[in-house]
C-alpha cells in the first residue's frame, strides 16, 4: 500500500476509536511477569485489550494468531479448547481466559484502580467502533504471510492509539513473530527509561535481541521485517 493511505487509513483506525489509549489512565498493581496475550492485530476484539494493556501501562508478550497462521494458533487450541481471539494467559495468577470484555475487566480490576474506563464500557458501541478501525485496514494483520520464526522474541515499544505503531505491529502479526511488548503511551511512567534506552521519545521502536538490531521508523521496521523473516528462509539467527 503506497504509504500516504498506510498512514491515513491507519490514523483513520485510531480516530474510530476515539483516540482511546492514547494515555495511561490509573495504573494498580504491578505483575512481576509480563502478561501473554494470543491475538490478532485486525481483531476488534483483540484490539479493546491491547487499548487496555496500553491504558494501564503492562507489558505483554504477544503471541499472534494471524488467520491460518500455522505455529501458534494450535496452542491456543490446545490450552483452552478453542481457536478464538484474544486469549489472555496471566501467568502472575494462573487465570488463562477469552471474551474480551472479561479479559478487560479482569485487567482493570487486577491491574487498575477496578473501573473501566468509558470507551471500553460500552458494549455494543465498543465493539462497533472497534470493528470500524479494523474495516480501515481490513487485509493488514489478519492473515499469515510465509515466514521464519526468530530464534529469541522481539522487543516492541508501542502504544496502542499510535497510527504507526499499528503499521509495526501488522507485520509482525502477518509474519507471526512473537514479541515483548513494552507500552509507552502518554503518561507512561516507563517512557524515562525507554529515552534513557532510545535517545528519544518515539515509537514505534523495535529490538531484535537475534541481530542486535534497534530501529525507528515504521516504514523501516516493515522493511527490516520483511527482509529478514519473510519469505520462509533461515535468517535472523544470532
Ligand atoms: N466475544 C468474543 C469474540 C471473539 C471473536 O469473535 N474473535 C474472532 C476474531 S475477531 C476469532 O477469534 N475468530 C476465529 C478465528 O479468527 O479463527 C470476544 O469478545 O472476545
Amino acid at each position: 500500500m503506497n504509504r500516504v493511505l498506510d498512514v491515513a487509513t491507519s490514523f483513520s483506525a485510531t480516530l474510530a476509536r476515539l483516540g482511546s489509549a492514547v494515555s495511561v489512565g490509573n495504573p494498580g498493581k504491578r505483575p512481576e511477569k509480563p502478561l501473554e496475550l494470543y491475538e490478532f492485530e485486525n481483531c476488534p476484539y483483540c484490539r479493546k485489550v491491547r487499548e487496555a494493556l496500553s491504558m494501564l501501562d503492562l507489558e505483554a508478550m504477544i503471541y499472534p494468531c494471524p488467520k491460518r497462521g500455522p505455529r501458534v494458533r494450535e496452542q491456543v487450541k490446545k490450552r483452552g479448547g478453542k481457536t478464538l481471539f484474544p486469549y489472555l494467559v496471566d501467568p502472575n495468577t494462573g487465570k488463562e481466559m477469552y471474551e474480551s470484555d472479561d479479559i478487560v475487566r479482569y485487567l482493570f480490576e487486577t491491574y487498575g484502580d477496578g473501573n473501566v474506563p468509558l470507551l471500553l464500557s460500552l458494549r455494543l458501541l465498543t465493539d462497533l467502533t472497534a470493528g470500524l478501525a479494523s474495516a480501515f485496514r481490513p487485509l493488514q494483520g489478519t492473515f499469515y504471510e510465509p515466514s521464519t520464526p526468530p530464534k529469541k522474541p522481539l522487543e516492541l515499544y508501542s502504544f496502542e492509539a499510535s497510527p504507526f505503531c499499528r503499521i509495526a505491529r501488522e507485520v509482525l502479526c502477518s509474519l507471526e513473530i512473537p514479541y515483548l511488548l513494552h507500552n509507552v503511551a502518554k503518561g507512561s511512567p516507563s517512557r524515562e527509561a525507554f529515552v534513557e534506552r532510545s535517545g528519544k521519545m518515539m515509537v514505534p521502536y523495535l529490538v531484535d535481541p537475534n541481530t542486535g538490531t534497534e530501529i525507528f521508523e515504521s516504514a523501516d521496521i516493515v522493511a527490516y521485517l520483511r527482509q529478514t523473516y519473510g519469505g520462509g528462509k533461515e535468517k535472523g539467527s544470532a
